[in-house]
């Protein structure tokens, strides 16, 4: 290899590494939520995450399509979804207590938000794209990276990991027929998702009241793991000794 091919290769590599560092910071603000947020709510909105840096040769098409000029600073001021996280949730409105979550993090910055829940891609795509910046700290200076978040349900998930197949199997020229199922399919899945809300915000009101008349929970035990009878944990919190 020569010392010139050598000296890109290492300009390339410092350059995908800042993007790999802003995922591992973003990882890590994901696991801690994920964590506080099953403990004090007793459940947890988010089912899955995975993350990737894109490669060097999709970022090329991309400085190809949008005509800009392959330096890294033009790069990293064009191409805001190098660094990717997608996060996947049960219900609909775990999508938006995750955003808010990320976006009132003080070393976070939402540089854009495309809410394709509310304005679903003509094609039916559903999801909730999110461009954040976050510092990273290296050896000899701070780099502010973006990070591309997409928070979709896991029915909107199963649907755009289909049509991203079928679009590219197609060679993005995918039959009219297929397209039109495609659509229908995308119209069951929110139709899925407006249900699931709805039985999970129904069992949350059920939860709710069962909470208030159960007097273990002034005591914060959880009787759903607590191995004594019922009744004898009731004439405990009865009995005028206590
Ligand atoms: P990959 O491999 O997923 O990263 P941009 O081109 O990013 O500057 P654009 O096109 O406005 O601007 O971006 P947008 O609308 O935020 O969408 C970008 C990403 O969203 C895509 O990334 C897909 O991951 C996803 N996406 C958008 N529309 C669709 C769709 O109709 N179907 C599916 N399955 N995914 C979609 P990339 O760059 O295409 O590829």
């Amino acid at each position: 290899m020569t010392d010139d091919l050598k000296l890109k290769k290492q300009e390339l590599m410092r350059f995908l590494m800042q993007y790999k560092f802003a995922i591992n910071e973003m990882m890590t603000k994901v696991n801690i939520l994920k964590q506080e947020f099953t403990y004090i709510h007793e459940y947890n909105p988010i089912e899955h995450v995975s993350h990737r840096v894109k490669s060097p040769k999709s970022i090329l098409k991309k400085v190809e399509k949008k005509g800009i000029k392959p330096s890294p600073a033009v790069i990293k001021e064009h191409i805001r979804d190098i660094a990717g996280i997608r996060i996947t949730c049960s219900f609909e409105s775990d999508i938006y207590i995750i955003r808010d979550m990320l976006k009132q993090q003080d070393d976070i910055t939402l540089l854009s938000e495309k809410d394709y829940i509310q304005s679903p891609k003509p094609n039916g795509y559903r999801s909730l794209h999110l461009i954040l910046s976050i510092p990273i700290f290296m050896s000899d200076r701070t780099e502010n990276v973006c990070v591309e978040v997409q928070i979709r349900t896991i029915a909107m998930d199963f649907w755009a990991s289909l049509e991203h197949k079928i679009y590219y199997k197609f060679n993005k020229q995918v039959p009219k027929h297929l397209n039109i199922e495609l659509t229908e399919a995308a119209e069951a899945a929110h139709k899925l998702d407006q249900k699931m809300e709805k039985l999970h915000r129904e069992m949350a009101e059920i939860k709710a009241e069962y909470d208030e008349e159960d007097p273990l929970d002034e005591l914060n035990i959880d009787n759903e793991r607590f191995q004594l009878p019922i009744q004898f944990l009731n004439s405990l919190l009865n009995d005028d000794d206590l």
